[in-house]
């Protein structure tokens, strides 16, 4: 006989899924019990680790990942991780193991109570089999509910004894489905694009995250410089779409709708593409577009498509939608835009740096295909327009702005990118919600950089309470934290680089290790 365990694990295999993350507990032990040679399993301290390290690899290699999580509490402390990921569209299986079937009815401890209401509405689909034999269907339905358009997390909840059950033999047609969806434009919603972009004198393009997460960055150029327009990444963007040293990159639209029209002031068509319209944050009521633009947007989300305020959408797969669009937009024979004015050097003062200087010292050290993970809250801007980030998947920011997503995620991405480097720039705020990833990192040797940009405080909260003009505010600042104390007590190589030459010293140094490092440097607390 084929135990229900042994027909998953085949099934995952079938699908390219060996690799999983995750923090155990009693109920998950059957599911993990002999735990096939082929398969990796990476071990978060934290279940926020356990899902953002998931984040990561499945962002950085498009697939969907599976996690497994300890019942209700484990779930609960994944779920600020989750929201980013249902941001992200990120293709996540995230399973969780049930009390025995006999002991749910009475609560015995570890009961997922609803187990399936938990972890909504941060997922497309949730689901607890209610018999053994139904857990491969349900392995293989959130495998192919995950991927499909537009993608995103799943959970499924497996009562503990299931996996020793013996498995329908028909589950095993399971294995070899493929489930694959289509969707280009057709002919006349091309054409209308098409006709729009030729009409319009000024048009520009914004472009979103889920550009880079097919990486159609190549198409998306191809486009620009076909209709020599002018590229802003959209608002709260948490992937680069575009290069961002191409000269017509524009750099990261403002998330405030005021500003927003203001800087598409003279634009008469916004071509959106990848994006929702638009990931708004700070609250300047105003017009959702400048006078006498309009606006197209094309998405794989049809909730994004439906809830924009403004504007046409148009809801299909993104990179075939790029492709046709870059073959048959009109080569423009308008002047190309300006190259964008490079931001002035930081000024190399003594310690503390500003980050503008930090941020310069990152951009000459790393190598050109290094991969940014931000959770430096105030400098998101200042790493937009400093860093040269060229290559498709070289930038990750949390998606619903969760903290504690960069730490873990710089982990997977790293796992999934082994050819490139993983520095992952986090403030000393952001840093404490994951800290617990430097001990994954030392354990499995992934040579993530992390850079630590201490200015004593929640720098972007600062800002904001500026913005809503609020005053004594408590509980915003941090004295005190030592960071090469934490990274040594997880295992982790910690340094401090208090100069501008000590700083590319610590990152030439961390760049060449196997293994990873912790650079913390004292940074002023201003420069948003
Ligand atoms: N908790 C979680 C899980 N996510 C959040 N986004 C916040 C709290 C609120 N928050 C922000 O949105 S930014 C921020 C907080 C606490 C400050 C982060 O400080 P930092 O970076 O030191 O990491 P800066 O550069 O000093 O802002
Ligand atoms: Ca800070």
């Amino acid at each position: 006989m084929t135990s229900v365990h042994d027909l998953t694990y085949d099934l995952l295999r079938g699908h390219g899924v060996t690799t999983v993350f995750g923090n155990p507990g009693s109920n998950e032990l059957p599911f993990l019990k002999d735990f096939p040679s082929d398969f990796r399993y990476f071990l978060g301290l934290h279940e926020g680790v356990a899902v953002g390290m998931a984040d990561g690899y499945a962002q950085a290699t498009g697939k969907p990942t599976l996690i497994n999580l300890h019942s209700a509490a484990g779930t609960g402390n994944g779920m600020g991780a989750l929201a980013n990921a249902w941001n992200s569209h990120t293709p996540l299986i995230v399973t969780a193991g049930q009390q025995t079937r006999a002991m749910v009815g009475v609560e015995a401890l570890l009961t997922n109570l609803d187990s399936t209401q938990l972890p909504r509405p941060l997922v497309k689909w949730s689901y607890e089999p209610s018999v053994a034999q139904d857990v491969p269907l349900a392995m293989s339905r959130a495998l192919h509910t995950a991927a499909l358009p537009p993608s995103g997390p799943v959970y499924l909840s497996v009562p503990y004894d299931d996996w020793e059950a013996e498995a329908d033999p028909q589950s095993s047609a399971l294995i070899n489905r493929q489930v694959r969806a289509v969707g280009s434009f057709d002919g006349p919603s091309l054409s209308r694009v098409v006709e729009c972009l030729n009409a319009a004198k000024n048009p520009a393009l914004l472009l979103g995250p889920e550009v880079d997460a097919c990486r159609a960055n190549p198409l998306a150029v191809r486009l620009a410089e076909k209709l020599r327009t002018p590229v802003w990444a959209a608002p709260s963007a948490p992937r680069c779409p575009f290069p961002t040293t191409h000269p017509y990159f524009r750099g990261l639209l403002p998330a405030a709708i005021k500003e927003i029209s203001a800087a598409l002031t003279g634009h008469d068509l916004i071509l959106v593409i990848g994006a929702p319209v638009f990931r708004y944050h700070e609250y300047e009521p105003g017009a959702y577009l400048p006078e006498g633009a309009d606006l197209v947007a094309v998405t794989s989300d049809p909730q994004e498509a439906a809830r924009a305020p403004v504007g046409d959408a148009i809801v299909g797969d993104i990179h075939a939608m790029l492709q046709a669009l870059a073959d048959s937009a009109r080569q423009s024979d308008r002047p190309s835009p300006r190259p964008h004015a490079r931001p002035t050097p930081g000024k190399i003062g003594p310690s503390p740096l500003s980050p503008e200087t930090v941020l310069d010292v990152l951009a000459a050290t790393a190598p050109s295909n290094a991969i940014y993970m931000n959770e430096s809250t105030s400098t998101t801007n200042m790493m937009w327009q400093r860093l040269p980030m060229q290559e498709p998947g070289s930038y990750y920011f949390a998606a619903a702005g969760g903290l504690g997503f960069a730490m873990p995620a710089a982990l997977g991405v790293q796992l999934a990118e082994p050819s490139r480097r993983v520095i992952a720039v986090i403030g000393d705020g952001s840093a404490n919600y994951s800290i617990t990833a430097l001990w994954t990192a030392a354990r499995y040797k992934i040579p993530v950089v992390f850079l630590i940009l201490k200015n004593g405080t929640y720098g972007a909260l600062r800002w904001f309470a500026e913005v809503l003009k609020v005053d004594d505010i408590p509980g915003l600042d941090l004295p005190g934290i030592d960071f090469l104390s934490l990274a040594k007590g997880y295992g982790v190589e910690g340094v401090n680089a208090a100069t501008a030459e000590e700083l590319r010293h610590a990152l030439t140094t961390a760049l060449a290790a196997p293994t990873p490092t912790l650079i913390e440097v004292a940074t002023l607390a201003e420069g948003f």
